[in-house]
Formats: structure tokens, sequence, C-alpha cells
């Protein structure tokens, strides 16, 4: 990580346990938003008008957080206002790289060997994670927001004036659904793989599974004879399910042991994943290469770094909808 600009320790998976070893995600310090003229956001300072071709955003196809942003960009046809650089898969002893990998990019801006090198640009003194997502500003060669969260939100509104869309990601009408549900799934599936994954006790694992797969349940339940998780139609909420819910039975389900089922024996959910999966441009967010690639390559989970033949069925799936 990086402490006062610079790179002191070796990249390690865990990042922070508490007292009983589960695992604990940093809190993103970059909170500016685009907004349509420029004014302040929710949080953060202003001055990030929504111009074509000012933004850019770094991402990993391995990450779930990353991958939301990617998503709500392509939902909302923002291909041409929001540039993408995608970084190489496998997490080196600095972090996230632009070594180059099939799918992945170097970075056109600073030609920079390690994503740490764009959070010294905004922040000499920059202390943390270098974590992806990253909206980047163009022209003023800032960082706006680190935070997939706060990206998913303005993505949904910022550019609406200059692409007009029939997605709306989070609608008036269902705010408080969304919001009472968006923490739950974060904390109990989105995040709650990764604490039984990189968990450091028995019981904190067996906490963190019995959680997943009671999520898992819910959702299943809550889609019975529904197309969406709220309103019935499209919002945040089912891009951020989605995100775990690809990832699931060709990451999660071996690397990071919960393998009470797969996502496959879950009728609802399987039919809502291949949903999503249709959508435009959803498809093209998903690097599943990328994704077994980086996980199996954690070393701390998997010291050999052999990559798993399967799942076949995702495979399977990836391809019919490609086609
Ligand atoms: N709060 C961030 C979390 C993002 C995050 O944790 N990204 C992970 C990849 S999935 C990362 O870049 N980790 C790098 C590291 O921990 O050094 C967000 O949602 O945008």
């Amino acid at each position: 990580m990086l402490v006062e600009g610079k790179w002191t320790k070796d990249w390690k998976a865990m990042q922070k346990a508490d007292e009983k070893g589960r695992f604990v995600r940093q809190v993103s310090s970059f909170r500016n938003w685009i907004t349509p003229d420029g004014s302040a956001g929710p949080t953060g300072t202003g001055g990030f008008k929504a111009e074509a071709g000012r933004y850019r955003l770094y991402v990993a196809f391995i990450c779930p957080w990353a991958s939301r942003t990617l998503m709500a960009r392509k939902l909302k046809g923002l291909d041409e206002y929001i540039d993408v650089t995608v970084v190489n898969p496998v997490m080196t002893n600095q972090g996230w790289s632009f070594v180059q990998y099939a799918g992945s990019d170097f970075d056109p801006l600073f030609n920079s060997n390690y994503l740490h090198e764009i959070y010294t640009r905004a922040d000499s003194l920059f202390t943390g994670r270098a974590t992806v997502p990253v909206l980047w500003d163009m022209k003023q060669n800032m960082m706006v927001n680190n935070e997939s969260a706060d990206i998913l939100r303005m993505f949904d509104t910022a550019f609406e004036h200059l692409v007009p869309s029939n997605v709306r990601l989070y609608p008036k009408q269902y705010a408080s659904e969304i919001d009472e549900l968006n923490p739950r799934i974060y904390d109990l599936l989105n995040n709650g793989v990764y604490k039984a994954g990189f968990t450091q006790s028995q019981e904190s694992y067996l906490e963190a599974v019995t959680e997943v797969f009671s999520m898992l349940d819910e959702l299943e339940q809550r889609l019975e004879g529904k197309q969406y998780l709220v309103g019935n139609q499209l919002t945040e909420t089912d891009v951020r399910t989605f995100v775990t819910l690809i990832r699931f039975d060709a990451a999660y389900h071996g690397l990071f042991k919960t393998n009470l089922k797969r996502i496959a024996d879950y009728k609802n959910l399987s039919a809502y994943m291949e949903r999503i999966l249709r959508l435009p441009g959803v498809i093209e967010t998903v690097n599943m290469d990328h994704i077994t690639t980086g996980y199996y390559s954690i070393k701390d989970l998997n010291p050999a770094g052999i990559k798993p033949i399967g799942p076949k069925h995702i495979d399977d799936l990836l391809r019919s909808v490609s086609h």
C-alpha cells in the first residue's frame, strides 16, 4: 500500500482484519461527483461538469466494484462519454499494473507501470490502497472519485441531458427500497464472499458463509415470479447483485469456499443472472479469463497459482450469450 505517497509494503490480499479476524474493506477517499453543470454533488467539491471525452475510468475486469461502474456506463449508453482503461488481472507486489495482457491496456495518460502512480498523481501524499475503479478527470488532471457506489449513481444522472436514456438505475419512486436492500446485499453477499474467502478463523468463515447463503436464499425467493429485484424494472440493485452472481460459480465457490451451493443450483437466480447478462452491452463488461486468472492468482489463497479448468456451465453460458 501507499504511505504518504510512497509504495511501502508488498501487496497482500487481506486488507484489514477486525478483532475476530474478519476481513475489513478500506473506505474510499476521493468522493467528488460529475454533475450536469459542474456544481458539487452529495460529497466532495464541484468543478466536474459532464462533458464528452473528459473522463476516464480505470478498472479491473476481475473486480466486482469496478465492473458495476462498467455496467452502468454500458446501460446508460456512455461509451463515447467515458473512456476506459483496463489493468492487468494479476495483482503484483505493487498492486494493479499496466503490464500487457490480452484484454488489458497501457495507461494512455501517463504511461504508468502501476495504478498506485495514478493515486500519487492525484495526491502526492496519499496513504492507502490503490483500488479500482478510479474515475479520472483528464481536463484538470485530478481524481474525481474512487468509490464505485458513487460512480454508479452519478452515471445514472450526470449525462442525462447529453445522452437521454430509458434506463433509470436509481428511480425516485424506488429509492427507499433500493436504499434498504443495497447495504444488506453489499454486506452479506458482495463483500460477504470476500469475508468468507479472506477470513482468518473458522468461526468467522462460518459466520460469513452462512450470511452469503441466507442472502442468496432471500434473493431467490424475492425473484419468484419477478424479473428484477426492485419494482420489476432494472435498477442499480440488480447491477450490484449481478457482479457477484456472475463471479460466484467460477471464482468464489472454489477459491473463497462459498460452496454450499452454486448459483446454477438456484433456479430464479440463474435465470435472473442470464437475463441481465443478455442486456445490451453487459456481456462486454464480463471477461471471464480476467476473472479466473485474477482471483486464482491471489497467492495467499492459492500459492501454486493453479487455475481451474471449469466450470463448464459458465463457459457455455458466456459462449451462448456472445453468439
Ligand atoms: N470502495 C471501493 C472498493 C474497491 C475495491 O476494493 N477494489 C479492489 C478490487 S475488487 C482493489 O482494487 N483492491 C486493490 C487493493 O486492495 O490493493 C469501491 O467500491 O469502489
